[in-house]
């Protein structure tokens, strides 16, 4: 899977890029869409005029806008990883000396989230999210060759953003605009998982198993928008730091992240993306004083940071005449290093559908 999706986003980028000018001006002569004559303005009509649907607090609205948004996101991870490269599960789990006796083999991710949006003026859109997350892994003990699985399930974090579009700009060709976003990380999540380990039973499950961050924190971001009539392209910076411990003991890593993208408007309703994301995040500060210390890598606070650069591909869809979207978005990592023995991500994708009124 992971394979055919760095191959389908190589081909796919390639083509982004080489499409001969020629062609692009064929399907802009004459009708320009329904925001009237957009290569003088801003059109937030164009199915392109959102980033690939990924990408969190990418615009924001007109004065007296609403929106409410779902998405649906689903990540498998795989492969044990160390440093950047992955390593045989029996390189570090097995008997004693082994420093483990359980590895992850492979984990699900499954999140539903909810947003709702609303601009009081043309320049500050107000956002909230909040989001239901299920997950799911399973180990293999190396010891003795048993193998389990654990499951949690549950409410994950929220969020309140403020985001303050601050600049309108014309370039040479293209309409651009950015924002700013201030995000306040509300400690929602479930934090306290418990299911059943072979050994001890009914227990505390291990950080990658808990349902969020669950501790107060800050979500700062910046973002730029360009548009030309059959093109755009943005970037987004955000970081997620986390002000304090949870209430278990312990606070997540903060993350940074950059994302770019570029779409091509294929008609009035359609368009396409290929984006790159780089992210880094740090270790666990404190530790869960109501987890055992069991024999994984999981339950190890200072093996969860890493960084990865993932590839992604997409497409947006305006549904003519209404103000509903629907966005598709499939990723995988192109490189990853991680603080191991630690899963590595195979592939992700979202789906989510958003109405303005
Ligand atoms: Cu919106």
């Amino acid at each position: 899977m992971k394979f055919f999706i760095l191959i389908s986003f190589l081909t796919t980028s390639f083509l982004l890029a080489h499409t001969p000018d020629g062609r692009v001006q064929t399907r802009t002569s004459g009708k320009s869409g329904s925001n009237g004559d957009f290569s003088h303005n801003w059109s937030t009509s164009r199915p392109d005029s959102h980033a690939p649907i990924g990408v969190m607090g990418d615009h924001t609205h007109g004065a007296g806008e609403f929106m409410l948004s779902y998405r649906y996101m689903f990540m498998r991870m795989e492969q044990n990883y160390n440093g950047d490269h992955s390593i045989a599960d029996s390189s570090f789990a097995g008997p004693p000396p082994a420093p483990f006796r359980v590895a992850p083999t492979d984990m699900e991710m499954r999140m539903h989230m909810l947003g709702a949006m609303y601009a009081p003026t043309d320049r500050l859109t107000l956002m909230g999210m909040c989001n239901l997350v299920d997950l799911s892994m399973n180990h293999r003990n190396l010891a003795n060759g048993m193998q389990f699985k654990t499951e949690s399930s549950g409410m994950g974090d929220s969020s309140l953003t403020a985001l303050y579009h601050f600049w309108d700009g014309q370039g040479r060709i293209q309409q651009e605009r950015a924002h700013l976003g201030l995000g306040i990380l509300l400690p929602t999540a479930e934090v306290d998982k418990q299911d059943v380990i072979p050994g001890p039973g009914t227990t505390r499950l291990p950080y990658p198993m808990q349902l969020g961050a669950g501790s107060w924190g800050i979500s700062p971001s910046l973002t730029y928008l360009a548009q030309i009539p059959d093109w755009s392209w943005g970037g987004q910076l955000s970081a997620r730091i986390y002000l304090a411990n949870n209430d278990e003991g312990y606070h997540l890593g903060n993350s940074w992240k950059a994302t770019a993208w570029a779409g091509r408007r294929l008609n009035e309703w359609l368009s396409l993306s290929a984006r790159l994301t780089g992210s880094t995040w740090g270790n666990i500060s404190g530790r869960d004083a109501n987890l055992l210390p069991l024999p994984v890598p999981t339950a190890d606070p200072k093996r969860r940071g890493g960084s990865r650069l993932d590839g992604s591909l997409g497409l947006n869809l305006q549904i003519p005449g209404t103000g509903a979207r629907i966005g598709l978005e499939v990723g995988a990592p192109l490189w990853q290093d991680l603080d191991g023995p630690q899963l590595g991500s195979e592939w992700w994708t979202i789906l989510g559908s958003q109405f303005a009124f």
